[in-house]
């Protein structure tokens, strides 16, 4: 799955770390949004959705949640829950967020702003266009 984690290195000293996050460095873009989820309500599940283009490092600042991440070949589970550590979501992963911990902070990076029409909503629809992605990548199909 086009997916990473990304370590970053603790900075900081004996008052306290310190991580930074450095475009086209740790960060593998061009960073031009930056957004943040928090208070998110217990038992609710966040993102349900893909995107056709955009790239994401998510960072847990705080707290922790679990992240279903799905291809649409595979499907995986993991929790993100080390401010020390990233996730890189490449495009057409489709993702859904739970089990938010009460002060979880999500930070994410975005390598392009915001656009309504690079969501794909639709788990369907994400599963015919994935499938569409991977016999291109295969050279199963021109597309
Ligand atoms: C992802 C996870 C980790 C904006 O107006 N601007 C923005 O930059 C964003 C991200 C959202 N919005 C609006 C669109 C919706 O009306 O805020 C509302 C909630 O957004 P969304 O449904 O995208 O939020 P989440 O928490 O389901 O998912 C978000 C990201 O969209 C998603 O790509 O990976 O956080």
């Amino acid at each position: 799955m086009n997916i990473e984690i990304i370590p970053m290195q603790r900075l900081g000293d004996e008052r306290g770390a310190l991580i930074a996050l450095e475009e086209n460095k740790n960060v593998p873009f061009t960073v031009r949004r930056v957004y943040y989820l928090f208070d998110t309500q217990e038992g609710v599940r966040r993102g349900l959705h893909a995107h056709k283009q955009l790239r994401q490092l998510v960072i847990p600042v705080r707290g922790s949640c679990r992240f279903i991440l799905d291809d649409g070949r595979e499907r995986i589970e993991l929790v993100l829950g080390d401010p020390g550590t990233g996730l890189l979501l490449e495009s057409m992963i489709w993702r859904e967020m739970c089990d938010f911990s009460h002060d979880c902070v999500l930070m994410v990076l975005a390598d392009q702003l915001y656009d309504e029409q690079d969501y794909i909503r639709d788990y369907d629809e994400f599963l015919r266009q994935a499938k569409l992605r991977h016999a291109a990548a295969s050279g199963t199909i021109n597309a």
